[in-house]
């Protein structure tokens, strides 16, 4: 029997909504969860339960809050299997690699729980004498967190950790197709002992979402939005929040290129491409679009790539395999729409393009070769396994052709020269540049985001994200025991 699963607010299950199965994409008629998904007016009604608990959440020490981040990490570390088969079961994710995303989440409490003794602030030079200036970091209020389910529990924990670091009440609607993941994850942070309320979890529809989070912000209750998922909704949750004044944290798509320049070691740019455009079935938002490979080197990269891929093992996600079963039924349902952009091309991997026999959501690999920068191939996100193939004469032809797409989250380079290296840097346009290795797998404590279609250039993890989860308040205090104006009092030498 599959496990029933509510939202949780204010610490209590609410135990009513619309019916949603939460399925195994390797064997699609087991449900994993059924889910009972909250209207609009439940996911408001949360936000006004996280803005009471937020006030006495935010008088708690910073320091003692950064001790409940510990807690988190300890539970999480000792539930790794659990949540890691979960996460396989649920979305079809290689095992391996379910484990390094639970990793991921102990390396942000890790890196967390010491932010609780620092979150500093500074002390600022007057230009008046008996006059001291200071900055202090105060916590949003309540963060309104709206995830996607490719990493339905490393991606939630970079905003879930610093938001609640910081002092602010979380409200939290993970991907429905990825509940039961979610749910567990949400469990192991209450066990740590945030207060009820501190943290919610909702479960809805995107439409009843949107509906909640604009009913939220008119109320006032919702104080920063985080969002991580496609471009296109992206664009309607900053249009949303930008009438509310607000600026939300976006980190949305990305057609990452990875560009092999002809002193490149072929073999160690294979791995990569392999990697990062056919592991996790190209789903991540990290994972490779094109390569952008030196007109020289072509035949031989293409050649092995092929082979590479030729090899690889797709199959049941609890073995030792490259990759499994795509996300959900909705992901397979528009990687079929991508797919048929392929038809007019020369596909590298000939034979089925499509769905593979049998009933997990498996597709088989296609490499594209040729594609054209004006193609939507070239252009637009696929999420799932597929990868272009372009050529270039000169570095600056292959930055051109790299930034060409307008998205800007991760790129790479495979080179042995060290100026072609810093010049592909500073003159591609992404928040992440990987040299030598691939467009994937990005650390927890580098600044994490996007430029361009990637996102409104908001950062997550490490000490960036403290920004979006804080805002800075400046303070002044004149002990001179006069009106000293400033600009008008600036003191003479
Ligand atoms: C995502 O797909 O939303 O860098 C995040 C990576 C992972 C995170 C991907 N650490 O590929």
């Amino acid at each position: 029997m599959a496990r029933q699963i509510f939202s949780v607010i204010g610490g209590k299950d609410v135990a009513s909504g619309t019916a949603y199965a939460s399925i195994n994409p390797a064997r699609p008629d087991e449900t994993v969860a059924a889910v009972a998904l909250a209207d609009a007016a439940t996911f408001a009604g949360a936000c006004r339960t996280a803005a009471a608990a937020q006030r006495e959440w935010a008088r708690v020490p910073a320091p003692v809050r950064g001790r409940v981040i510990a807690s988190i990490g300890r539970l999480v570390e000792a539930n790794t299997e659990a949540l890691a088969r979960l996460v396989t079961e649920e979305i079809g994710k290689p095992y391996a690699e379910a484990l390094g995303e639970v990793r991921e989440i102990v390396d942000t409490c890790d890196f967390f729980l010491g932010e609780g003794r620092r979150l500093y602030g500074q002390t600022v030079p007057s230009e008046m004498p008996d006059k001291s200036l200071f900055t202090f970091r105060v916590p949003v209020g309540v963060a309104a967190i709206v995830t996607a389910g490719n990493f339905p529990v490393a991606v939630p924990s970079w905003y879930l950790v610093p938001a609640l670091l910081c002092g602010n009440a979380v409200v939290w609607k993970p991907a429905e197709y990825a509940a039961a993941s979610a749910h567990a994850l949400y469990r192991l942070f209450a066990a740590a002992g945030l207060p009820a309320g501190v943290l919610n979890v909702v479960f809805a529809s995107g439409a009843d979402t949107y509906d909640g989070l604009e009913l939220a912000l008119t109320d006032g209750t919702v104080h920063k939005v985080g969002f991580t998922g496609s471009s296109a909704v992206g664009r309607k949750i900053g249009e949303l929040c930008g009438r509310h004044l607000q600026s939300p944290c976006l980190e949305l798509g990305g057609k990452n290129p990875m560009v092999v320049m002809p002193d490149a070691d072929l073999d160690l740019a294979v791995e990569g491409a392999l990697f990062s455009g056919f592991g996790t079935a190209g789903q991540r938002c990290t994972s490779l679009g094109t390569v952008i490979v030196h007109e020289d080197v072509h035949d031989e990269f293409l050649g092995r790539f092929a082979e590479a891929v030729r090899n690889a093992k797709i199959g049941d996600p609890t073995g030792d395999v490259l990759y499994g079963p795509l996300l959900d039924h909705r992901f397979a349902e528009r990687y079929e729409e991508y797919l048929t952009w392929i038809r007019p091309h020369h596909t590298v991997l000939p034979g089925p393009t499509g769905r593979m026999d049998g009933t997990g959501l498996y597709y088989h690999p296609v490499i594209v070769d040729g594609v054209r920068p004006d193609d939507r191939l070239f252009l637009e996100e696929t999420f799932g396994p597929i990868v272009g193939v372009t050529t270039f004469g000169t570095l600056d032809e292959a930055i051109e052709l790299a930034n060409r797409p307008g998205y800007g989250l991760s790129s790479s380079i495979y080179t042995t020269d060290p100026k072609a290296a810093f010049r592909f840097r500073s003159g591609i346009s992404a928040g992440m540049v990987s040299v030598n290795n691939s467009t994937s797998g990005a650390e927890a404590h580098l600044p994490f985001g996007g430029n361009g279609k990637s996102g409104n250039g908001s950062r997550q993890s490490g000490m960036w994200v403290l920004d979006q989860f804080t805002r800075w308040q400046a303070m002044n205090w004149d002990y001179s025991g006069r009106l000293q104006k400033a600009q008008m009092d600036v003191a003479e030498i």
